[in-house]
């Protein structure tokens, strides 16, 4: 499939709309995602290492705002347990649209890969079902806040002896100086990335009011509030982060 460069940003808007993943932003998202959050591709690829380890034969692994199914795809490149399936879900048609176009292709250049499906649904309406395995990758941070403690749970209480919630998100800091400093240096990554000033700025302005992080204190007080006995950090890059919790 074509990858196209991200330009919706790169002329004067008069009025930024609030950011919504719609056709335009399935259309270059690869590539938005890509030269927006340090560390991507490190993180998917892994994601697929890591659900490789606690993938319980026969059962069911969770892909939950898939988008266009990246770390779905690196889980079927890595998890070899017998009888797992994946489910991948998603609220945006565009976005599930293009997930099972991508998964077509990649059942087409690969033999004997897990099972997946996808699903157009809200991930906070989903009847979760037994699980090992439930990605959350950079998902939750676009779930209104009053409600991700009760996504969490529901996850926690599905979660089969011996798997795990993978999980990563951009980070906000307590300390000013620290908040500004990574703000800072993530600035930095998406200009050595491409990105004009103007893009920068239009795209702070649409994502703000519906992408809210929260700090590294508040995830692990909120995973060990759903019931996570074990909250690991494995991979941060600038202000962004990778962790794995056992429940
Ligand atoms: C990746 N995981 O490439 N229910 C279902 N999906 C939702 C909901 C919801 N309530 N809210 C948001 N989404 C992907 C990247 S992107 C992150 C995930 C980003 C979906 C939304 O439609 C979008 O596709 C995804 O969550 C967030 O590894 O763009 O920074």
């Amino acid at each position: 499939m074509t990858q196209r460069r991200d330009t919706l940003f790169d002329t004067p808007i008069a009025q930024v709309p609030d950011f919504t993943f719609n056709e335009d932003v399935a259309r270059v998202f690869p590539d938005m995602i890509k030269r927006s959050v340090p560390g991507y591709p490190t993180i998917v690829e892994n994601s697929g290492v890591l659900a490789a380890q606690f993938a319980r034969p026969h059962s069911l692994i969770y892909d939950l705002g898939c988008s266009l199914g990246a770390v779905t795809q690196a889980m079927r490149r890595h998890v070899t347990q017998p009888g797992c399936r994946i489910l991948a879900v998603d609220n945006s048609p565009a976005m599930v649209g293009r997930c099972r176009e991508y998964l077509k292709a990649q059942d087409a250049m690969h033999q004997e890969l897990l099972p997946a499906e996808v699903a157009e649904a809200d991930i906070l309406q989903l009847e979760l079902e037994p699980c090992s395995v439930v990605a959350l990758n950079f998902t939750l941070q676009f779930i209104p806040p009053g409600r991700r403690l009760e996504l969490l749970g529901n996850i926690q209480r599905q979660l089969l002896p011996g798997g795990a919630l993978l999980l990563s998100e951009k980070l906000r800091f307590d300390d000013p100086e620290e908040h500004q400093l990574l703000n800072d240096l993530h600035l930095a990554f998406k200009r050595a990335n491409g990105y004009s000033e103007l893009e920068i700025a239009q795209k702070r302005r649409a994502i703000e009011k519906v992408m809210l992080p929260d700090t590294l204190g508040e995830h692990r007080q909120r995973l060990q509030e759903a019931g996570f006995n074990r909250i690991h950090l494995w991979f941060q890059c600038i202000n962004f982060v990778s962790m794995i919790a056992l429940p």
